[in-house]
Parts: structure tokens; sequence; C-alpha cells
């Protein structure tokens, strides 16, 4: 039952109650939610397909870093029952053909436009709507806007002169092509040592005839131990689902811990002890199982130290070159750039045909058409390996040209940092949400966790505004100061502020240095969310 007012439906292009932009994970659960509502919706997918982020990294080696069983949706009981991971960490094919299984199975296809760029994102302040434009196709008109664009969607362009000259090919980790690479008989060159290296990284140098690896920051990483989960694991947690999902939604990370809560500091304990607890972690391989192995390792440098010298002393027991080991070795706090899960990384540099340059010592001066350049040699390369990450959390919303109030616009509301009141809204921009923004838990948490309350609170909000026959709702400036300024101050309590990294916005160049993730935990985050609207939706203004 669409409730466009009658004079947007005299022009061109499609009108609809809600727009949604994207069709990952974040999309599609909207998609679901409005359309219970009985609301219009339309949603435009850039891909050509469903599962955003597990559609387009498709990198050899990709595998999302939380347990398959609790990064899936927990709205549907029978999809929870009926789907069955095969592997305890999920690799990316299983995880896209978990997402088109959602899609299909919810129809939620014929809703969406695939193979579509927003370009624009213009309020009309006299019809109240919001005008998408596209790169082609109709516009489509909405009351309501939601930008699920995803935090990790905007692959960064390297910095690099010269990467246009290379004679061969270059790819980026996050646009992989479709029908796979082969680097059979090739020197491979790879940039990058985040996530998406530390799990390309092995794959590749099993195949390829040398890898070298660019490393300008070495990466935490620890065993995944990942397996084939058996039937009755996989038995064991269906059954016990819901209390499950209550306790993600309660936790800190999304991640509920099989490890009794931490209760003392780091500091507290022996050495001894100290190591057998990080032993038993590191065995059981999770990101957040050294983390929470101490009350104090995310706030008191020396604290984590401790936990930083034990994953520093396990690369010097697995790394046989004792000069390649340090270079593995990062220095900055434990934690504060994301830790990653893997598969024999650090014993991937004991192969012969595995080269590590530390850029450190010499940096990357040049890539040329026949290799990558540094300080002080040239790598002959036949091709080339991006791991170099993302515009985090900011860029996919900043890449389309959002307009509020009086044409104002949100690349430059937000170019000394984002503002978003619970990182759902922003004020000047009526009826626009967005999921898992800035100052959001997001990507401090289980994403599909931080993902599912966003869509509940936002489809919980417009049907709440529908009961009242109120038109609008718009975060009022004070909520959204406060609320940025509350971010900040959780944030500048830990350690993650102190290290370079892209919850910073510190790997692009030019982009504003602001911590934007909220650090506060997601179960807190959700009781203040919750309290919010049921003070009915405190700071922010409602109109009818
Ligand atoms: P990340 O974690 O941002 O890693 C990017 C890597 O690329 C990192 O090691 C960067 O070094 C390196 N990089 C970026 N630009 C350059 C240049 N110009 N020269 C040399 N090295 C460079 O991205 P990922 O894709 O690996 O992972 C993103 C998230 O996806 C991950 O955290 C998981 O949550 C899933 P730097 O650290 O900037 O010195």
């Amino acid at each position: 039952m669409a409730t466009n007012p009658p004079d947007t439906a005299s022009e061109p292009g499609e009108h609809v109650d809600a727009v949604v932009v994207g069709a990952g994970l974040a999309g599609l659960y909207m998609l679901y939610r409005l359309r219970q509502l009985g609301l219009a919706v339309r949603a435009i997918e850039a891909g050509d397909d469903v599962g955003g982020t597990w559609y387009w990294n498709r990198y050899p080696g990709a595998r999302c870093d939380v347990e398959s069983m609790h990064y899936s949706y927990s709205f549907s009981p029978e999809l929870e029952q009926e789907w069955n991971w095969s592997e305890r960490y999920p690799a990316q094919p299983e995880l896209l053909r978990y997402i088109r299984h959602v899609a299909d199975r919810f129809d939620l296809r014929r809703h969406v436009r695939f193979g579509t760029r927003v370009l624009a994102v213009h309020h009309d302040e006299r019809t109240r709507v919001w005008r998408v434009r596209t790169d082609h196709g109709q516009p489509v008109t909405a009351r309501f806007c939601v930008l699920a664009t995803g935090c990790l969607s905007v692959a960064k362009a390297p910095e690099i002169p010269g990467i246009d000259s290379f004679a061969g090919p270059v790819y980026h980790t996050a646009r992989w092509p479709h029908d796979g690479v082969d680097f059979t008989g090739l020197r491979v060159g790879l940039v990058g040592t985040g996530s998406s290296g530390v799990q390309s990284i092995p794959v590749i140098a099993r195949q390829a005839a040398e890898l070298t690896v660019f490393q300008r920051t070495p990466a935490y990483s620890m065993p995944a131990w990942n397996r084939p989960l058996t039937d009755a694991e996989r038995d064991r947690l269906k059954a016990g689902y819901r209390m499950f999902r209550q306790q993600q939604r309660e936790s800190g990370f999304g991640v509920p811990s099989p490890h009794p809560p931490a209760t003392r500091s780091a500091l507290q304990v022996g050495a001894e002890e100290r190591n057998r607890t990080y032993q038993q972690r590191w065995e059981f391989g999770s990101v957040t199982a050294l983390m929470s192995a101490f009350t104090d390792l995310a706030v008191d440098e020396h604290a984590n130290d401790t936990a930083a010298e034990f994953v520093r002393s396990k690369i010097r027991q697995i790394v046989r070159d004792p000069v390649v080991a340090e270079d593995l070795c990062p220095r900055y706090p434990f934690g504060t750039k994301r830790p990653c899960l893997d598969t024999d990384y650090y014993a991937t540099y004991n192969r012969d045909n595995v080269r590590l340059v530390n850029l450190r010592r010499t940096p990357l001066v040049a890539v040329t058409a026949r290799g990558v350049r540094t300080s002080s040699q040239e790598y002959g390369c036949d091709a080339i390996v991006l791991a170099t990450g993302f515009d985090a959390m900011t860029g996919a919303l900043t890449a389309i040209d959002i307009r509020g109030r009086s044409g104002r616009s949100l690349r430059e509301k937000w170019a000394a940092g984002p503002r978003a009141y619970l990182g759902l809204a922003t004020s000047g921009f009526p009826n626009l949400f967005m999921i898992t923004g800035p100052g959001s838990p997001s990507a401090l948490s289980n994403m599909i966790v931080s993902i599912e309350q966003h869509v509940e609170w936002i489809a919980d909000c417009i049907r709440w505004l529908r009961e009242r026959g109120l038109s609008t709702i718009e975060a009022t400036r004070s909520a959204e100061d406060d609320w940025v300024a509350h971010v900040a101050a959780v944030a500048s309590g830990t350690l993650y502020p102190r290290t370079d990294s892209w919850y910073l916005g510190a790997n692009v160049p030019g982009k504003a240095r602001v911590f934007m993730p909220y650090a506060g935990g997601v179960g807190a985050y959700r009781r203040i969310c919750d309290g919010v609207a049921a003070d009915g939706y405190r700071g922010f203004t409602l109109t009818p």
C-alpha cells in the first residue's frame, strides 16, 4: 500500500514507500521487514546479484572471521534449522550460497534492481520524499530511504605511483574476477597484510611460482583452526539457538564466548598463569577470544602488551628465519587494528617460494612495467594483487551525492568526520536511515547481529510513525552532538585510537581522523537504542 503524496505520482519514475540502497545482508533483511509492514519497497544494488561483501570479495581464501552458525540470520527459526553450514568458519562461496538461498526462500529478488548504482539521493522538502537517481534506469522516489551500503564496500585505490604502467594484470581482493585467477607458474607480488592479505597469501603461495609480499604494517593473526562441522555440533547449537541468539544480542562483540567472563587484570596474575590463559584462547581460535581473556587488554597499554608479546612469541616459534619473524611482529597494541584469523599464515613464510619485503625498512617507491620497486631494488612480477583494504564505514555513503534539507550535502556535513545520532540517522536528513553507520558498533561487532538490530529498530520506528499518523522523523542536532561526543569519549578510554587503522579513517589519505565505530559494546548499545524508542524516539523531531 503506497503512501506517496499524489504530487509525486505524476513524476516520471518509480514511486514506493521505502527505498533501500544495497542488497547485502543488511539490505535483504530490511526489504523483508519493510515488506512485512505492507510497504511498497525497492532495493537498488550495484552488483548483479545479492550478497554485498560476499558477492564482491571472492579472492582465494576469503572467509568470514566469525563462526558460520553465529554469522547467520536469527530472524527466522525455520531458516536457522534448515540451513546446514559445512565448516566452522564459512568460506565466501558458502556464504554467497546462503545469502542467495535467503533471497529465494523469502522471495526478495523481485524487489531488487540489480546492476544499478545509486548516484544521488536528494530530499525534496516540498513533497517530503527522497529522489534516488541511478546510473541507468528510471529514478525512484520514496518517503523513507535506508542506506544498507556496507562498512567495507568501497575498495581503496592504492596511492602507489606507476600502478597503471604495470604490464601484467592487477587484481584488488575486493573486486576479484568471478571466474577466478590461475597463478600457476607466475611470479606474484601482493601488497597489504590485513585480513584479505593474510587469508589469500597461503592459498596464492601454494599455486604461484613465487610470491613476494609487500608489508607496510604487520597484522596480529591467530589460527582459525577451521574444520568441518559435525552433525552433532550443528544439532547442539540448533537445539539451543534461541538462548544463544539472546546471548549474542547482549554480548560485547555479538560473539558469545564459551570462556567465563574475565574478572582480572592481565597484570594481576603471574606470567605462567597468564600465558596458560592466552594459550587456551589461542587454541580455541576466534577473533575475540584473546582480547577478552582479561578485563583490561583494550584499555591498559601494559596489560595489552602481555597479549601482544604472546602473539609475537608464537610468530617467532612458527617462522624459521629470525629476521622474517621480527619483520612479521606487530608493535602496535594488540587488537587496535582488527586481528586476523588465518590458516597457515605465518608458516607460509617458511616456504622457499615466498619472500617478505618490509616496506618500513625499504619503502615502496613505484610500480613499474615489470614489477614493484622499493628503495632498495625492483622485484619482478607477472601479476600484482592489491589487498589494500577499503574506504571503510563512510566510503560508500559519501560516494553517493546525498543531499538533505536545503540541498545540504552529507559529504560536506561529514568533511571533518561522520556525525550521526546512534549511527542510525543524521540531522538535516529526515527519514534517512543508515544500517551499521558510523557511531554504531558496526565493524567492532559480529556484523549480522548489528545489522539485525538496526533493521528491526528502523522497521519498528516506521511502524510506530505510521500508527501515529506521523510522516517524518529527523535526528536533532543536539542529540547528534551528544552522541558523537559520547562515541568519542568511549573510544578515548580505550587503546583503539592510538593506532592508525581503518576504524579511524587513517588508511585513506586526507580522510578525517575520527574513531568511527561505537566501542561501548553491542548489548549496551542495543539498550540505549531501545530506550530512545521507548521514550517516543527521544532525540528525534517528529512531524505529522
Ligand atoms: P585492511 O585491513 O585495511 O588491510 C589493508 C592492508 O593494505 C594493510 O596492511 C595496509 O597497510 C596495506 N596497504 C594499504 N595501502 C597500502 C599502500 N599504499 N602501500 C602498502 N601497503 C598498503 O584491509 P583488508 O581488506 O585486509 O581487511 C579489511 C577488513 O575486512 C578486515 O579488517 C576484516 O574485518 C574483514 P597499513 O596497515 O595501512 O600500513
